[in-house]
């Protein structure tokens, strides 16, 4: 199988009052975060995504609920669910995503290293030998 997305543990503390989990340069986060969005309050049935990035690079995380990934290039596919507070989805350059299944109370913050740019989408799958 094709990894576009790489999956990563998220440290975690845990005690008894419940658990904080930590990304941070240095540890699992592979670049200096420039921008923070997260998405929320999704429709019932309403996929999101349709695109890959030219130069961003990109850390998710579902702090609540559920969000189902799709992920291709040139070479593969891919498919990860995000379901998990403590485990992040690395997506890349060049990396065509689609979240779809997102459940009502889903949360998908994502972390970026670059500021937004419509410039950098490619929304055209047939461009993406060009990222
Ligand atoms: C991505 C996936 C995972 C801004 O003005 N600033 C921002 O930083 C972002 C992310 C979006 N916007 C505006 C642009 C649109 O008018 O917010 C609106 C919705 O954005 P979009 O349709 O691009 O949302 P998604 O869910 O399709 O894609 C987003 C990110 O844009 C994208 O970079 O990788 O989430």
């Amino acid at each position: 199988m094709s990894n576009l997305g790489q999956l990563i543990e998220i440290p975690t503390h845990r005690d008894e009052r419940g658990s904080l989990s930590v990304a941070e340069i240095g540890g699992v986060l592979p670049f200096v975060v420039r921008r923070a969005y997260w998405i929320h309050g999704t429709k019932p049935g309403v996929s999101r995504g349709f695109h890959a990035h030219r130069k961003l690079n990109q850390f998710c995380v579902c702090v609540s609920g559920s969000a189902r990934f799709l992920l291709e290039d040139a070479k593969g596919r891919q498919e990860v669910v995000l379901d998990r507070p403590d485990r992040g989805l690395f997506v890349g350059t060049g990396v065509w995503h689609e979240m779809h299944d997102l459940t009502q109370d889903c949360v998908l913050l994502v972390l970026a290293d670059g500021e937004y740019d419509e410039s950098d989408y490619l929304r055209n799958r047939k461009d993406m030998g060009s990222a």
